[in-house]
């Protein structure tokens, strides 16, 4: 039987187990990134662990989310990142170079291998054929160390794309008609691979547009062929000695099969306040606009800012709209400054920012009070751009320019004649913002430098015999880890301080929560389902850690949370019978009785409800290796008991 593009990437890198769907495997990971938000708690982790070195081929750090310096906080961080990978082997990449997974992909990421970074778009390496996952911050360290990555064997989706999209129909929008296809659960235990006659139509970028965004269908990656126009990309970047033709075979079996014309699709857009709630932009057309934003890892490559720079050329932009614009790298954003596109930007009314995540992460740009924002971004959950009731639609760079001219909501298939980008035969290589760690002869020289917001990771403790908690709080479906920790320019400067950060923890769904669970000092979380989708931040599990969380108990996870949970030694589990959500409520004492035994032999766990007598059954699927790390406590108490 043949395999599929993924499967072959798999088969060459697994470590532990076999290539069996739903069961667990351990992957050889070639490549690791990090960004800075995540990334201080990764490295310390790292150094917890005691590896002098990195032993993977190429390890990044990245300084792109907290580039808002309001206080010493974010700019410590930066330096401990810094001096940590001058010493321990790791690339170095300033703040100012750009948005890790824009850099990623020009700079560094290769065909055929895997990457794995502490950031959940990091399937944007899967538009040049990397086999690239989100993970937590503690599973990027242990892959720097040299440790596998486990991930559940997913099953294989082929989305195979026919024909040829209409001018001003964009990337974004094929990425938008999945979501609408799939949801933002649909992807779940899956890779979904982009194939068929479609594919030669789209450019590298285009391609990791729609990767990155495979990461709203919470799926474990997405990737596409590695065929000529990979090898173009390459070469263009000086690199085309990375490339290697990677396809599936041609008897490759699929799980799912998901059949789109790019010529019939309409430019759409991802409305309040989920990545899947999609209408045609047809629909919406009239509708008045507040703020346009441009950017992020989704769509801040030359091509896209290069069409926004077309469409703005000579024009004005309405003057009820407020255009910000960050290029997603140095690279991008210096070729527009030499060929005289920024200066076409800036002449319309652009706010150009810099390099950076900025306002996809809530650093600065929030819209007015219900203000109408459209973004290039990826995710719009409620909040996230920093004003609570703020309505952000996601779309492409085409509406997005079109509607900042007219103030209103513009289908850019009015536009008139299409225009393609004619991608550049050299980009403009220039790697001075990247810093080469130090050599073995020297790292021991090195000092880590550390500021007064860096706190240790915080202490766990093994399973205990017996659970006795209370139920601190019970939510609906779809929380994303936005709700359980959230971002924005305030709360980011404390992620390397666990104790500060927990202050904040899903304060969004009720202020009280980080006292209330500290005083009860264990304590339960009941959720719905889907619970935990989003970011890859291990702060959305470290927070309740610190507060007492004993176990999450849901209708479902995302997968990346889910592994959060588990590495930080909270028990993941979920209801048998989903109906049992409904015996269970906030300040119910709950008892979980030989929790230890029972996750040990792998049954089902009794939780005894104290308040109203009555029993819930829930499922633990944890395999020998998860359920040895939650009985140590989490993967770092394992990582040292083991090594
Ligand atoms: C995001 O887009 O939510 C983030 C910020 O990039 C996160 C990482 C983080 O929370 O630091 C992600 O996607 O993993
Ligand atoms: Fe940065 Fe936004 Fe991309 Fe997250 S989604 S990495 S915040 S640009």
């Amino acid at each position: 039987m043949g395999l599929t593009l993924a499967e072959k990437i798999i088969k060459e890198h697994i470590v532990d187990g076999d290539m069996v769907k739903g069961t667990d495997i351990g992957l050889r990971i070639d490549q690791t990134l990090t960004q800075d938000a995540t990334g201080t708690m990764a490295y310390l982790e790292f150094e917890a662990m005691g590896v002098p070195r990195v032993k993977t081929e190429r390890s990044v750090a990245y300084i792109d989310h907290n580039t808002l310096q309001t206080g010493f906080e974010n700019a410590d961080d930066h330096r401990f990142i810094q001096s940590v990978c001058k010493k321990h082997g790791i690339y170095f990449s300033k703040p100012g170079n750009g948005i890790c997974h824009q850099v990623h992909l020009e700079r560094f990421g290769k065909p055929g291998k895997t990457l794995i970074g502490s950031d959940s778009h990091t399937p944007t390496g899967g538009g040049i054929g990397m086999l690239a996952m989100g993970a937590g911050g503690l599973d990027v360290a242990v892959a720097m160390g040299g440790g596998a990555y486990y991930i559940t064997m997913p099953k294989m989706v082929r989305v195979n794309l026919t024909g040829k999209l209409n001018p001003w129909v964009a990337a974004k929008d094929i990425i938008l008609e999945v979501l609408r296809i799939m949801s933002v659960k649909g992807g779940v235990g899956k890779i979904v691979e982009y194939g068929g006659e479609g594919v030669k139509t789209l450019s590298v970028p285009e391609r990791a547009t729609i990767t990155n965004m495979g990461a709203e269908l919470g799926a474990t990656t997405s990737i596409f062929p590695s065929d000529e126009l990979t090898l173009e990309f390459l070469t263009a970047q000086g690199r085309a000695e990375d490339w290697i033709e990677l396809k599936p075979d041609a008897d490759a079996v699929y799980d799912e099969v998901i059949e789109i014309d790019l010529s019939t699709l309409k430019p759409m857009a991802a409305c309040p306040h989920s990545p899947d709630n999609i209408k045609t932009i047809e629909s919406l057309a009239g509708q008045k606009v507040d703020q346009v934003c441009i950017g992020s890892c989704t769509n801040s490559s030359y091509r896209d800012l290069m069409t926004v720079a077309h469409i703005l050329k000579g024009k004005t932009i309405a003057e009820n709209v407020s255009l910000a614009i960050a290029p997603g790298s140095k690279q991008v954003f210096n070729m527009l400054a030499l060929n005289g596109a920024l200066g076409d930007l800036i002449a319309a009314g652009a706010r150009i920012l810099e390099s950076a995540c900025g306002p996809c992460i809530g650093m600065g740009q929030s819209p007015n009070s219900k203000g109408i924002s459209l973004r290039t971004f990826n995710r719009n959950f409620l909040g996230r751009s920093g004003t609570k009731d703020g309505q952000v639609y996601l779309v492409s760079p085409e509406t997005a320019a079109a509607s900042a001219l007219t103030g209103v909501f513009t289908d850019p298939t009015t536009l008139g004649k299409g225009y393609e980008v004619e991608m550049p035969e050299k980009f403009l290589i220039n790697d001075n913002m990247v810093i080469a760690p130090a050599s073995v002869e020297e790292m021991d020289n090195i000092e880590v430098l550390r500021g007064p917001n860096i706190k240790p990771f915080p202490e766990t403790s093994p399973l205990e015999d017996t659970i006795n908690a209370t139920c601190a709080l019970k939510v609906e479906d779809n929380i994303t880890t936005d709700h359980i920790m959230p971002a924005g320019a305030k709360i980011l400067p404390l992620r390397s301080n666990i104790p500060a950060i927990s202050q904040h923890c899903f304060t969004v769904c009720d202020p009280d929560f980080p006292a209330r669970a500290k005083s009860l000092g264990s304590s339960v979380i009941v959720g719905g389902a889907n619970y935990g989708q989003g970011s890859s931040r291990e702060h959305a599990a470290l927070a309740p850690l610190y507060l007492g969380v004993k176990a999450v108990l849901v209708k479902s996870f995302a997968r990346i949370h889910r592994a959060n949970l588990i590495n930080a030694g909270i028990l993941p589990l979920e209801f048998v019978n989903e109906a049992d959500y409904d015996k269970i409520s906030l300040g119910d004492e709950l008892v979980l009785p030989d929790i230890k035994k029972i996750v040990e032999s792998g049954k089902d766990v009794l939780i005894i409800n104290k308040t109203t007598g009555e029993d819930i059954l829930a499922k633990c699927e944890l395999t020998d290796r998860t359920k040895a790390i939650i009985i140590a406590g989490g993967l770092l108490n394992y990582t040292k008991e083991n090594s």
